[in-house]
């Protein structure tokens, strides 16, 4: 029993000690170089808002929010919108998001759609963190 004890407060200093080493960035969601503003894309489109980028990896923070002229189409096989840059203060800062009106989100770890992708993926109304590998990494994305 004690010797169980030992073992289970052993591993949870293991991973105190661990996460003690890790940059703020990857286990929190904090943002080193945070964005200054909230700002939007698309709104000479439409108003119906498609996404929501956080700041932060618990959906709070500045918001950068994605606006189009209407739902997405249900397949993914084309983008509804592609967009190969963002506002500069969001470059490499989005740490989680929420999809509206039948989107899901294609990220690119570079500006015009270079480098690694994730998704498409559904974030839903409820939205998602991104991940300790994407946070603070997204440079440009699509919607469909
Ligand atoms: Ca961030
Ligand atoms: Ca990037």
């Amino acid at each position: 029993m004690i010797a169980t004890r030992k073992m289970i407060m052993g591993g949870l200093a293991a991973a105190l000690a661990l996460g003690a080493v890790l940059p703020a960035a990857a286990s929190t969601g904090d943002d080193p170089n945070p964005p200054t503003q909230s700002d939007t894309q698309g709104l000479r489109f439409g108003d119906v808002e498609r996404a929501r980028f956080y700041e932060n990896g618990d959906l709070s923070g500045k918001t950068l929010r994605s606006y189009g002229s209407g739902k997405c189409t249900g397949s993914t096989d084309r983008p509804d919108v592609s967009w190969s840059s963002l506002p500069s203060a969001w470059n490499d800062s989005a740490s989680s998001a929420r999809d509206f009106a039948s989107c899901d989100i294609k990220l690119y770890w570079d500006t015009d759609f270079g480098g690694a992708t994730y998704g498409y993926h559904n974030f839903g109304e409820s939205g998602a963190y991104f991940g300790a590998t994407w946070n603070d990494e997204m440079s440009s994305y699509r919607l469909s």
